[in-house]
């Protein structure tokens, strides 16, 4: 063999050994997120409503994050913090309506610039194409439960069937075919599931609409004891939910009972839904979904305020309930497939929500609030050798910290201009490396539907100080130790006098090390105006 040939072979099996190293150490992730997934929705957490036995695997297999929360509790805002690693008024993302900037630095960009395949594959939100991907099927806005239209680099295209087992199969077959061996990868599987309006698979609706619930116990909140927000916020189940839309009653019989819709397209997000559905689909709502409404024709005249209220939380936890049911089954398809090709030992699978969710908490719907269902948001991480088996962290760790995260699990360093902080030393079961003690929240979306009122705060494992402002100014403050559901804002009390000055004080330097600030509050207020 002559030296030039041997010289070339040797370049070539170096480089496929590196290549080959490379993607043995650097770990595959996959990023799960559903739309609006309470904590209280998985078994791991609570067990009161649903049985989650595929996502609770990743919390026997991984670790379970008791304290997690999101800085912005509304979908696009918060997806935008878990992909630049920064606050809202940062990345600019304020509310649902502006687009992305896409001058942002995403994690996955700086992952497939590292070597990594990456794809995506579900609800994004954005108004805009994702960055960073090798390919992606995406839900334009908001998405359809049935017969779902997808945007792809290729152009659009309409899929029959349930949006959950679609983004699922898609997920898989690109695993199956696309997936490049010699790389590492990073999956977003991103679930439209369990998001209003909450229109469940067959054969989920026939299991759930059978099942009764428990109430919370603040179901029938008055509001007494807290401010202006919590009393004039737009999410009632009672009052605000739309009869078609939402409790799933013909239009027909909504129109017959002289019942009217709080939104103006309360009707037409039923039928809308069911026109996209097939003639089988459409037929195994009918003989569940007929009954329902003609029972409640004939009960109407006899049921109260309070009979109401009960009957709807029924029927809100039959449907979300049973959409998670549907997320939860294709959860355990995907990690089946990951068991099934030898891909477990290697990747990271993270499972989270876009943020937390109200289940008749206050007698809520929705979310936005720094209030407790809807800041908190779940996180289950499950890494082979590096996670302990069945572990948990109680440590205040927030969305803004997942870009961080898994660009060290990769092993690169983060972009310094990134405000989160990395979870590794939790992961790998160092606490006494973590040093975080209080959280920033801020929401904007306002005045806008449901409206909930801008809002910022300081959260501890102790307290929550928040600010509402606009077109109010007070403030509220909640003992999370005394009052875990937060009925008593004791900010006037004379007792937590010294509790409010240090937690202002805190929340200052808060605002200032995030570069948060008054003038940027007014940007954001008037931007929204135009
Ligand atoms: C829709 C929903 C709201 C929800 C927002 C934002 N109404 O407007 O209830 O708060 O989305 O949700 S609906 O009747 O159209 O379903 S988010 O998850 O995208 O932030
Ligand atoms: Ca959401």
């Amino acid at each position: 063999m002559n030296l030039r040939i041997q010289l070339l072979l040797i370049l070539f099996f170096a480089g496929s050994l590196s290549v080959y190293a490379q993607s043995q150490q650097r770990p595959n992730i996959i990023f799960m997120m559903a739309d609006d997934h309470a904590y209280q929705a998985i078994s791991a957490y609570q067990d009161h409503l649903i049985e989650t036995p595929n996502i609770d695997r990743l919390a026997r297999e991984g670790m379970l994050f008791t304290n997690a929360s999101v800085t912005n509790s509304i979908c696009a805002p918060s997806r935008a913090t878990i992909l630049t690693g920064k606050h809202t008024h940062i990345h600019g993302k304020i509310d649902n309506r502006f687009p992305f900037d896409t001058t942002n630095v995403t994690f996955p960009q700086i992952l497939q610039e590292a070597g990594y395949q990456t794809a995506m594959f579900g609800k994004l939100h954005f108004g805009n194409n994702p960055k960073g991907v090798d390919e992606f099927m995406i839900l334009p806005g908001q998405g359809h439960y049935y017969g779902p239209d997808f945007i792809t680099p290729r152009g659009d295209t309409i899929i029959k069937g349930y949006t959950t087992d679609i983004i699922t199969d898609l997920t898989i077959d690109w695993l199956d075919g696309q997936r490049d061996p010699d790389k590492p990868f990073m999956l977003m599987y991103l679930h439209k599931a369990p998001h209003r309006e909450w229109f469940p698979p067959e054969r989920y609706f026939r299991e759930y609409t059978q099942k009764t619930f428990p109430e919370p116990a603040n179901l029938f909140d008055d509001y007494e004891g807290r401010g202006t927000a919590a009393k004039t916020a737009e999410m009632s189940i009672l009052k605000d939910m739309n009869w078609a839309g939402d409790s799933k009653l013909y239009p027909e019989v909504v129109d017959c009972l002289g019942l009217t819709e709080p939104m103006v397209w309360g009707k037409r997000a039923l039928t809308e839904t069911l026109a996209r559905m097939t003639e089988a689909e459409r037929k195994a709502w009918d003989e569940v979904y007929a009954p329902i409404s003609i029972n409640f024709l004939a009960r109407y005249p006899e049921m109260d305020e309070r009979e109401l209220l009960k009957w709807r939380y029924q029927r809100y936890m039959q449907d979300y309930l049973a959409c998670i049911a549907a997320v939860d089954e294709n959860v355990g398809r995907l990690l089946d497939y990951l068991d099934e090709n030898g891909l477990t030992e290697n990747t990271i699978v993270v499972y989270t929500s876009d943020q937390g969710f109200y289940l008749g908490e206050h007698g809520w719907f929705d979310k936005r609030f720094i209030y407790e269902e809807s800041f908190r948001t779940p996180l289950l991480v499950r890494w082979p050798g590096v996670v302990e088996p069945g572990s948990r962290s109680t440590e205040m760790v927030q969305n803004l910290d997942f870009a961080q995260t898994l660009l060290e699990a990769a092993g690169l360093t983060p972009p310094d201009d990134m405000q989160g902080e990395s979870l590794l030393p939790l992961l790998k079961g160092e606490p006494e490396k973590w040093d975080r003690d209080a959280v920033y929240y801020h929401y904007y979306e306002y005045p806008a539907i449901h409206m909930v009122k801008r809002h910022y705060g300081i959260v501890t494992k102790d307290y929550k100080l928040v600010h509402f402002y606009y077109d109010i100014d007070e403030w509220e403050l909640y003992d999370r130790k005394k009052d875990p559901h937060e009925m008593t804002n004791v900010y006037n009390d004379p007792a937590y006098a010294d509790v409010v000055k240090e937690l202002k004080e805190k929340l200052a330097e808060l605002r200032k090390k995030y570069k948060d600030s008054e003038e940027l509050d007014q940007k954001y207020i008037e931007l929204y105006k135009e």
